[in-house]
């Protein structure tokens, strides 16, 4: 069974809504963001945040460290990284800063190897390089509909298990290996695992996603190689280039998606240039598969 297309309730306040790719991803002019947001612009960016999966702002320049928390407070109950420390004078900011090593380039949803993993991430260029240095998402709704019903009914029996100790070196091919290993110390200071359903039906949609990533350590009940196909074949249905929307960034721009229906990656193709972007992350809930399974925590 496929999703039905998504309605999204009516909303008291109408927001510029620009979509930018045919399946995912909006720009919404017109708002500056902040900690004094009129209820009725919160529900509206939330609404149109289920519905586009990724939104943009342009120019959010007025925004601070202290300020971006404020406004992730409007939307959510931001929660800091399980095992990265957060950055100096602030509660819940990850910084990224591609002359650290810090370059999110493999496919990605955030932090999936714990059980209720974050419902949203809102992202915030401060540094963005001349050229080069955009991020995609794909949209994990629009690859399980993609999918044939013969393997859409495989993918909602399997389940994945899911941990921050993965093959670092196979997704970072360009940092060096000293800077891997600090890497990897510190992200994995704490080992967690949790095994997931491989399909998620969305809380607030009911739309149907694939639920994998990066952090998926092997699908359950199958042998390694068995394990590597099956993961690599549902994958692939999430990074076609159809279901997926890039941004250019200029520093002060913001993204912030539904990281139950998207997944990302950050392309690393701005060599020495800077580039900096600071991320909080909003607490999430416990997935359910389709026969109403929940997710179970192994580790951590
Ligand atoms: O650097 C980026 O654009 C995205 C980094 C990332 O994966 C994240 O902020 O969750
Ligand atoms: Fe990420």
């Amino acid at each position: 069974m496929s999703n039905a297309a998504f309605a999204a309730a009516p909303v008291s306040h109408a927001l510029e809504i620009h979509p930018v790719a045919g399946r995912i991803g909006a720009e919404i002019r017109g708002v500056t963001l902040g900690a004094d947001l009129a209820p009725a612009v919160v529900e509206a960016i939330q609404a149109a945040l289920v519905q586009h999966k990724v939104i943009f702002f342009r120019g959010q320049t007025q925004l601070d460290d202290q300020t971006q928390e404020a406004f992730a407070h409007l939307l959510g109950e931001p929660i800091a990284h399980p095992t990265v420390p957060v950055r100096d004078g602030t509660r819940y900011l990850l910084e990224l800063d591609g002359g650290q090593g810090r370059r999110a380039n493999s496919w990605h949803t955030d932090v999936t190897f714990v059980e209720a993993y974050p419902k949203a991430s809102i992202l915030r260029s401060v540094v963005a390089p001349a050229s080069g240095g955009d991020t995609v998402w794909a949209n994990t709704a629009s690859a399980y509909d993609d999918l044939s019903p013969a393997l859409q009914a495989l993918a909602e029996q399997l389940w994945a298990v899911h941990s921050n100790e993965y093959d670092y070196a196979a997704t970072k091919p360009n940092v060096s290996l000293e800077q891997l290993e600090n890497y990897r110390k510190v992200f994995t200071s704490t080992v967690y695992e949790t095994e997931h359903p491989v399909v998620r039906v969305h809380p607030v949609s009911g739309e149907k996603h694939l639920l994998l990533g990066h952090f998926v350590k092997r699908i359950k009940g199958y042998s390694k190689s068995d394990s590597d196909h099956l993961f690599n074949l549902l994958q692939s249905h999430v990074t076609r280039l159809e279901n997926t929307v890039r941004w250019r960034w200029q520093a002060g721009d913001v993204a912030i998606w539904d990281n139950r229906a998207t997944q990302h990656y950050a392309v690393d193709d701005y060599g020495t240039q800077g580039r900096v972007v600071r991320r909080v992350t909003l607490q999430g809930d416990v997935p359910v598969g389709v026969q109403g399974q929940r997710s179970r925590t192994l580790k951590g």
